[in-house]
């Protein structure tokens, strides 16, 4: 699959695109897959808060494959390049409201989320909620709408009413994302099921060092590798493609990591 070059344009003017029913033929397994990840871990989801696992499809060899999905990869090498990077991946059961946030601030290439929501979902319900355009940082518009992160007190209004696209979902719809994006959800249960596959172009080799502290940044628990075993495991030579670069920057991970808690783990935001 590629984008068309409409769907590229819409994607670089908003910072998102939807994928209507995309993964509806596969919904089933994904969600059984999905469902059969929280159990290996010793917590359970009580409602009261966030219950994140990372990495999560690298848990599971079947979630891994979706790296390898004609649709998934196609999207990303349509917006990354064909030696995309994949960035590892959550899966949540979330509880209430997210707060406005961006999920980076990059200048130097582009990241993006791709997130399959479990559930029906719409703006009364914890729908994504996006605001359009707000991934371009450096133009005026990117810079002023910084104020949404604390809306109540420099524009005057809730989070929930700041003006927003709410991405309505149902299962086997996939969205994507610049991580630049500004983006939020209201009125969700205390039980809603979310995964994301994190995906980046290549880092340029001058850039090496700057990789090696992001996948420390992003690893939230002490681990053997930046990715899961079975991601590594049942890799072939296309999605080795798309692993070898943390797996390069990765090194003594085990080490610099040491320090972090571990899994099993409720993870707040
Ligand atoms: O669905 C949500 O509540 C927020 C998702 C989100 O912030 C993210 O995946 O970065």
């Amino acid at each position: 699959m590629e984008l068309t070059k409409e769907q590229l344009a819409f994607f670089d003017t908003f910072g998102f695109i939807k994928f209507s029913g995309l993964l509806k033929a596969d919904i089933a397994w994904i969600t059984e897959e999905f469902e059969a990840v929280f159990p290996m871990f010793e917590e359970k989801h009580d409602g009261s808060r966030r219950t994140m696992i990372v990495p999560f499809v690298d848990q599971r060899e079947q979630l891994c494959s979706l790296v390898d999905d004609a649709r998934i990869a196609g999207i990303a090498r349509s917006l990354l390049g064909d030696d995309f990077n994949y960035m590892g991946s959550d899966g949540n059961y979330y509880t209430g409201d997210t707060g406005w946030h961006r999920d980076g601030e990059n200048r130097a290439r582009r990241h993006i989320k791709i997130a399959l929501y479990l559930d029906t979902l719409d703006g009364s319900n914890g729908a994504l909620r996006v605001i359009p355009g707000s991934h371009r940082l450096d133009d005026q518009f990117g810079i002023e709408v910084r104020q949404v992160s604390k809306s109540q007190a420099a524009l005057g209004i809730a989070g929930p009413d700041v003006p927003a696209v709410a991405l309505d979902v149902v299962p086997g719809d996939v969205l994507v994302f610049d991580h630049n994006l500004f983006h939020a959800s209201f009125g969700g249960s205390t039980h809603r099921r979310m995964f994301t596959l994190n995906l980046c172009e290549r880092f340029k080799s001058e850039a090496l060092e700057e990789l090696r502290a992001y996948v420390l940044l992003h690893s939230h628990y002490r681990r053997e590798h930046y990715y899961g075993s079975a991601m590594l495991r049942s890799a072939g030579p296309a999605r080795m493609v798309h692993l070898e670069q943390v797996d390069a920057a990765c090194g003594d991970y085990a080490e610099r990591t040491k320090d972090l808690p571990q899994l099993p783990l409720k993870a707040l935001i």
